[in-house]
């Protein structure tokens, strides 16, 4: 294994763990995304933390060479954070899916958006559950037939780019596991924003829902001329329901959850105040 990070080519990211998807599975394309940004960056191994929930996506810590949590359904975010605040040297990446992210999960997402600790979400879309064999999900569309909606799904679809524009996320993206390139370029640009980064990458499961037919002339291009710091005009475009538009919606810096922490401790520490493991020492 080599040390030096500019050796690292997206090849070199591979684990001996070889993927047990589905052939054909959106994953696979996200997983390739990913290796590129991370050579694209020369990120480090010993660097990088990636952090899973549970579902077919959730297997990705497994495939990535780096420190891996294939943790809790549902856990991806306060996992992640816990790591990020630990050790905010590491590059944090959380991935999961479009159930453990907004069903399960989703009572974490909105203080994620708003704490804003840097560290990159990747949430793999497939409007299903794929794991537990094609359940409805959050994202999956009115009328989706599968075994647990036999006469259709009477639930609306939730809108995961407007509503993390709504909660605050400093950097929110859409992406499509059939544009490796370009979902490298937008992954890449998360992982450099200082803050929370949100990308929704639409990838299709093509085992319960194959969408590889309705998705592709659906597509199309945040327009060039997007203000990202417009958060109302990202909103509009969020809210576009005949086209599934691909690139940065919103991007907006402001102080990281851990540059703050770091300040709060340091305030703290400047009043002699006993810290807590002193306070428990005396009790041990
Ligand atoms: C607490 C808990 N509840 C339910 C499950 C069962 N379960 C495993 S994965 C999953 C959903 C997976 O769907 P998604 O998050 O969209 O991931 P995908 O498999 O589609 O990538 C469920 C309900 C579980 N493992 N743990
Ligand atoms: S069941 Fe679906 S999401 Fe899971 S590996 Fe197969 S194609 Fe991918
Ligand atoms: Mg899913």
């Amino acid at each position: 294994m080599s040390t030096a990070a500019d050796e690292w080519s997206p090849q070199s990211y591979k684990t001996d763990e070889h993927p047990i998807w589905c052939p054909g599975c959106g994953d696979f394309g996200v997983l390739a995304s990913l290796y590129h940004a991370l050579a694209g960056l020369k990120i480090h191994p010993k660097d990088l933390v990636v952090v899973s929930g549970i579902g077919c996506s959730g297997r990705t810590p497994g495939f990535v060479k780096s420190y891996g949590f294939h943790s809790l359904h549902g856990r991806v975010l306060p996992v992640a954070l816990g790591a990020k605040l630990a050790n905010p040297s590491l590059e944090v990446i959380g991935v999961g899916g479009d159930g453990d992210g907004f069903a399960i999960g989703g009572g974490h997402i909105p203080h994620a958006a708003r704490r804003n600790p840097d560290i990159t979400y990747l949430i793999m879309d497939n409007a299903t559950y794929g794991l537990t064999k094609g359940q409805y999900s959050p994202t999956s569309p009115l009328g989706f037939q599968a075994g647990s909606t036999p006469y259709g799904n009477i639930e609306q679809p939730l809108n995961p780019l407007a509503m993390l524009i709504a909660y605050g996320a400093s950097f929110v993206g859409q992406g499509y596991s059939g544009k490796p390139k370009e979902l490298a370029e937008l992954i890449t640009r998360a992982i450099q924003h200082n803050g929370f980064a949100f990308v929704n990458v639409i990838s299709p499961c093509i085992t319960f829902y194959n969408t590889y037919k309705v998705i592709p002339p659906k597509l199309a291009e945040v327009p060039k001329e997007h203000d990202v710091t417009n958060r109302s005009k990202a909103f509009e475009l969020a809210l576009q329901a005949d086209r599934v538009l691909l690139g940065v919606f919103y991007q907006a810096p402001r102080p990281t959850f851990e540059e703050q922490a770091a300040e709060v401790i340091h305030k703290a520490q400047a009043t002699g105040r006993p810290r807590l493991d002193e306070i428990f020492a005396e009790f041990s």
